[in-house]
Parts: structure tokens; C-alpha cells; sequence
């Protein structure tokens, strides 16, 4: 490649690579987001890796310019960012679904499950994307990095910290990057069993509520067709367990109620209800 005009050209359709792909992956987060769904994407960034960088990577790695496209994966970035671990899989099962529609995937590599010897913790997608030029459709290599915020705040200090120190890091201080990396891994994980709890309660107190209501229904249905006693002894144990009472209590309460409650009168009032 002899002038910068050659390469300006060459990196056009890495250009609109980025820029459409952002938009794609940006829309699955505004999708989630008008449904008033949890996203499993919480940001996307991309680049185009910086010319001086190209070359100093293929130098690096001996590829011959004219096979860059070929063999440079990751001229075209994108990084798209994650809650949690779990999601991380979940955008991954999205991209599945387009692999052979809009974009192929090439390969995958999973340092999420493997993290590398630094440290380093990320699932990265290698794709082709087909880009419509001026001068017809071009496939263009790119490479898509899935992380969490966590694997995110560690990878772009310890980025730039090699890239400030140019890779002189002593020993010691690697193996402390390699300890933050493992505590940055502590963090998602106990972030993520906090999430669960949170949306085991959630589901606890759905439950319970469910059951406060049927118990309440049936006990109506008592009153309505006058059997006051019955429905009184009900109400009662009712009251004793409401506020302290386990899932476990309440559901003998319920199956109780139900086997004296006439069906008839809570059908019907369970169709007013509705
Ligand atoms: P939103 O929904 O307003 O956040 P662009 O071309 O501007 O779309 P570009 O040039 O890649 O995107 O910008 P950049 O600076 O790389 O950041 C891309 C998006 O990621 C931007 O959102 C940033 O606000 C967002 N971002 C960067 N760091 C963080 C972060 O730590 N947390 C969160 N939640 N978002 C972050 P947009 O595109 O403006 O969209
Ligand atoms: P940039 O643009 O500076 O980020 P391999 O030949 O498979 O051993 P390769 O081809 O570099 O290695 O692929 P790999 O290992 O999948 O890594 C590609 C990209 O992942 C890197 O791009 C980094 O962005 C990121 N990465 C990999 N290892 C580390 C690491 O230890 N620390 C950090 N911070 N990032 C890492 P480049 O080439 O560095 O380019």
C-alpha cells in the first residue's frame, strides 16, 4: 500500500462496518428498553483501529499488507458492555440467531469461562459483515468483545497502563493486575448472586400475595352464601398468619378454605372481580 489515500479507501468499509453494527446492537438495548425489559446490553462503543496501529500490528505479527484484510480480525471493533456474567451469554445466544442473516461468525473465544494468563476476561466474536459500497458489497472481518462493566474497568486500566509503560511491567505488579482481575470476577459473581436473591424475594412475595388474595376470595365466598361461622374460623386463622405466617402456612390455609368453600359462589365472584 504506497499513499494514505489507498488506505483512507481501505478503511471506508471498516467505517460503516462500525457504524452499523453500533446501530444494530444499540437497537437491541432500545427494544428491550420500550418493552420495559431488562437489556442485556447496557452500552456499545466501536472503533476503527487507528492506521499507525495496523501497521505497527503487522509488523508485529510479520502479515503482509496486502493480506491485512484477510488476516487482521480486528480493524473493525465493537464492545458491548453487560450488567451481569449471565447476560454476557445471552447477547452471545442473540448473535447466534443472525449468524448466516446479517453477519457469520467466524470464530468465538471464550475468556469469560478462560481468562487469559494477564488476567484478561472477555467472550470475543470474530465476524464477517457485508458492507454495501459505491463499488458493490464488501466483507469486512470484525471483532466483537462481550464483557461486563467490571471486565471493563479492568481491561481498559490494565490497557493503558502496558500501553504507558510500554510493556515493561514488572512481575510483581502483574501479579497484582492478576488479583484485581480475580477480585473484579468476585465482584460479578457476588453481584450477580445479590440479583438473584433480589428476584427470588420478588417472586416470594408474588407468591404470597397470590395466595392472600385466593384465601380471601374463598372466605368472601363463605359470607355470600351465609355461612358466617365458617367463614368467621377462616378469617381469624387468616389473621393470625398473614403478616408471619411461611408460604407453607398459608397454602394449608388455602387448601383448607377451598375444600368448605362453595364453588359455585366463588366463581361467580372471582367473575365480578373480573
Ligand atoms: P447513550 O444511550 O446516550 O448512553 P456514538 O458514536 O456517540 O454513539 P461513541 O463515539 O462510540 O458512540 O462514543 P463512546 O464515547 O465510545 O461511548 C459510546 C456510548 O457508551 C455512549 O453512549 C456513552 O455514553 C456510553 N458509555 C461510555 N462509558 C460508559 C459507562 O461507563 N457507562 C455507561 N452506562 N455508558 C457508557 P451513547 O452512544 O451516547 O448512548
Ligand atoms: P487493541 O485495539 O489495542 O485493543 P492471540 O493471537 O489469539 O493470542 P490476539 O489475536 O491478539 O491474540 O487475540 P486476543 O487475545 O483474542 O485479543 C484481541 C484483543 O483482546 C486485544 O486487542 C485487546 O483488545 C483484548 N485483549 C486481549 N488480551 C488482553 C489483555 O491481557 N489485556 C487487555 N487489556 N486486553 C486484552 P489488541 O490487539 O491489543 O488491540
Amino acid at each position: 500500500m504506497d499513499n494514505i489515500r489507498e488506505w483512507k479507501a481501505l478503511l471506508i468499509p471498516y467505517e460503516q462496518a462500525v457504524s452499523e453494527l453500533k446501530v444494530k446492537l444499540k437497537s437491541i438495548r432500545s427494544e428491550f428498553r420500550e418493552l420495559n425489559q431488562y437489556s442485556p446490553i447496557e452500552f456499545v462503543t466501536g472503533r476503527v483501529k487507528k492506521l499507525s496501529s495496523i501497521i505497527e500490528k503487522a509488523n508485529r505479527r510479520d502479515i503482509p499488507l496486502e493480506q491485512i484484510t484477510d488476516l487482521m480480525e480486528d480493524i473493525a471493533g465493537l464492545r458491548i458492555m453487560c450488567q451481569f456474567c449471565e447476560d454476557i451469554y445471552t447477547v452471545v445466544e442473540l448473535l447466534h440467531k443472525r449468524d448466516g442473516k446479517d453477519l457469520s461468525i467466524v470464530y468465538e473465544k471464550d475468556y469469560v469461562r478462560f481468562p487469559k494468563e494477564s488476567g484478561y476476561s472477555s467472550y470475543h466474536m470474530i465476524i464477517r459483515y457485508p458492507v454495501e459500497t459505491a463499488f458493490g458489497t464488501r466483507e469486512v472481518l470484525a471483532e466483537l468483545q462481550i464483557r461486563t462493566l467490571a471486565m471493563n474497568f479492568w481491561a481498559t486500566i490494565e490497557h493503558s497502563l502496558n500501553y504507558k509503560y510500554k510493556s515493561n511491567i514488572p512481575k510483581t505488579v502483574r501479579e497484582r493486575l492478576k488479583r484485581s482481575a480475580m477480585a473484579a470476577a468476585k465482584l460479578d459473581a457476588e453481584m450477580t448472586q445479590i440479583r438473584k436473591e433480589i428476584i427470588g424475594a420478588q417472586i416470594l412475595f408474588e407468591y404470597k400475595s397470590n395466595l392472600v388474595s385466593d384465601i380471601n376470595a374463598n372466605i368472601r365466598a363463605l359470607f355470600s352464601v351465609g355461612r358466617e361461622a365458617e367463614a368467621s374460623t377462616f378469617q381469624t386463622k387468616f389473621e393470625a398468619l398473614w403478616e408471619d405466617g411461611t408460604v407453607e402456612d398459608l397454602q394449608e390455609l388455602l387448601d383448607e378454605v377451598q375444600l368448605v368453600a362453595p364453588a359455585d359462589a366463588l366463581l361467580k365472584k372471582l367473575a365480578l372481580r373480573n
